[in-house]
């Protein structure tokens, strides 16, 4: 059974190519920096912006054309399966992310739930096993259930954070089906609405708690992804208790986490929280905490998360950049955390956006390889840091100063002479890079 009965596996075709279904930038089996595209990037194809997403928004009803319909929840979840690894075999994405209730019905309860997931996740690891695709994380959905309302490990019932608790074991035992790579969490509804009735304390304590019995779970199971704890400020809840990567930083230090979780970062959740991609990425790296990466971009015009496909050239080359100074992004993943904009509702769209956000990234790493051959950054900084290599700079660096010592000296000195940092001209000779 096929459902892109016209599209064949996509090929590199190289930039000149006037084929839409063709990728122009990305070559997987390419040499970059000393290893393959592919290696470098490690695509990963999210099942629910790809296989759920039905177009929709708050003024208007579903437009995307789909073929994957059965007769009853559970026959579209199968059918569903089929095309999803269609669509990563002839992408060559060899990863892929899922929440819970992306891959299966939920059903009257919770039990029929965890039978629903059972049988498809047979299927898909028969799938997993025909094809080579791999899993690099999956999680539970904890914020579309009603019972969800205030949140999950945050939440103000018991019983609530029981259902939970519930959902992460079986994601567990789930990841350890698939042999997934890492494991998120992402804190839809962790968050508050007004402080007026919220102990912010006590719910992150108890998410704290909740982190702790996953990891302990994991042990018990002999299966430890790597857990990713992914940030974002708002939407839905009015304050998300993970609001950034520092403020995710400073969650996980203070909980004695830091050996167990690391980032899993978002593109639009960065600009959402105010910052760059690259700044997530760059707190994350200088903490030793740089686990994988949500794919998108928003709009700069609209201050919501439109988890736009990645076509930015600028964003993907400074992301690139510093998951090359990262050492790479193994054992997490590229992922595209995006959904096809609401008029491009054809069937096709679903690869000619996936191909757009590869060659991107494409493009991104090569830019951001060759700033790194001819270091261009490294130079840059070496300069403006100069100072501290030698006399007075040294010492400040080697600990053998003080305030006193420092002051006997600056009373030596006549005034600063800084230099320019010339900022216009380094963007001027950046933008030569991306074309
Ligand atoms: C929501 C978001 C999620 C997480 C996984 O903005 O990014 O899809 O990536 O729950
Ligand atoms: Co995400």
């Amino acid at each position: 059974m096929t459902y892109f009965e016209k599209i064949e596996k996509i090929k590199y075709e190289g930039p000149k190519t006037k084929n839409p279904i063709a990728f122009r930038h990305y070559n997987p089996e390419e040499i970059i920096a000393g290893k393959s595209m592919k290696e470098h990037l490690r695509f990963s194809i999210a099942y629910w912006h790809t296989m759920t997403q039905d177009g929709s928004d708050p003024f208007g009803n579903p437009v995307n054309q789909r073929n994957w319909f059965g007769e009853t929840p559970m026959e579209t979840a199968k059918n569903r399966v089929e095309a999803f690894f269609e669509i990563c075999e002839k992408l060559g994405a060899e990863y892929f992310c899922f929440h819970d209730v992306d891959i299966a019905p939920e059903g009257d309860s919770l039990a029929e739930f965890f039978e629903n997931l059972d049988e498809i996740t047979d299927l898909i690891k028969e799938k997993m096993d025909q094809t080579g695709i791999k899993l690099l994380w999956n999680t539970a959905n904890m914020f579309s259930n009603p019972r969800y309302v205030n949140g999950a490990a945050s939440t103000n019932h018991a019983n609530v954070y029981a259902f939970a608790a519930a959902q992460v074991k079986k994601g567990l035992d789930l990841s350890k089906k698939l042999g997934g790579e890492n494991y998120v969490f992402w804190g839809g509804r962790e968050g508050y609405e007004t402080l007026l009735n919220t102990d912010m304390g006590f719910e992150q304590d108890n998410i704290a708690r909740f982190f702790k019995m996953a990891i302990a779970y994991g042990e018990k199971i002999g299966h430890k992804p790597q857990f990713l704890l992914e940030p974002k400020p708002k939407e839905p809840s009015k304050h998300q208790y993970d609001f950034d990567a520092a403020t995710a930083m400073a969650f996980i230090q203070k909980y004695n986490l830091t050996g167990d979780f690391k980032l899993n970062l978002e593109a639009n959740h960065a600009t959402l929280a105010g910052h760059t991609f690259e700044h997530e990425i760059a707190v994350a790296r200088t903490y030793g905490a740089l686990g994988s990466l949500d794919a998108n971009q928003g709009d700069v015009l609209l201050g919501w998360d439109t988890d736009e496909f990645p076509t930015n050239i600028y964003d993907t080359t400074l992301a690139m950049y510093e998951v090359l100074d990262n050492g790479g992004i193994a054992p997490g993943g590229i992922n595209f955390d995006a959904k096809v904009r609401r008029s491009s509702f054809a069937m096709e769209d679903l690869f000619l956006a996936h191909i757009a956000g590869m060659d991107t990234f494409a493009r991104g790493l090569k830019a951001a390889a060759k700033l790194k051959e001819d270091k261009f950054f490294e130079d840059l900084k070496a300069e403006r840091y100069s100072s501290f290599k030698s006399g007075i700079g040294a010492e400040i660096v080697a600990g053998k100063e003080d305030l006193e010592s420092l002051t006997n000296y600056a009373l030596n000195q006549s005034e600063v002479d800084m230099p320019s940092s010339h900022i216009e001209y380094i963007k001027s000779v950046l933008n030569d890079y991306l074309i």
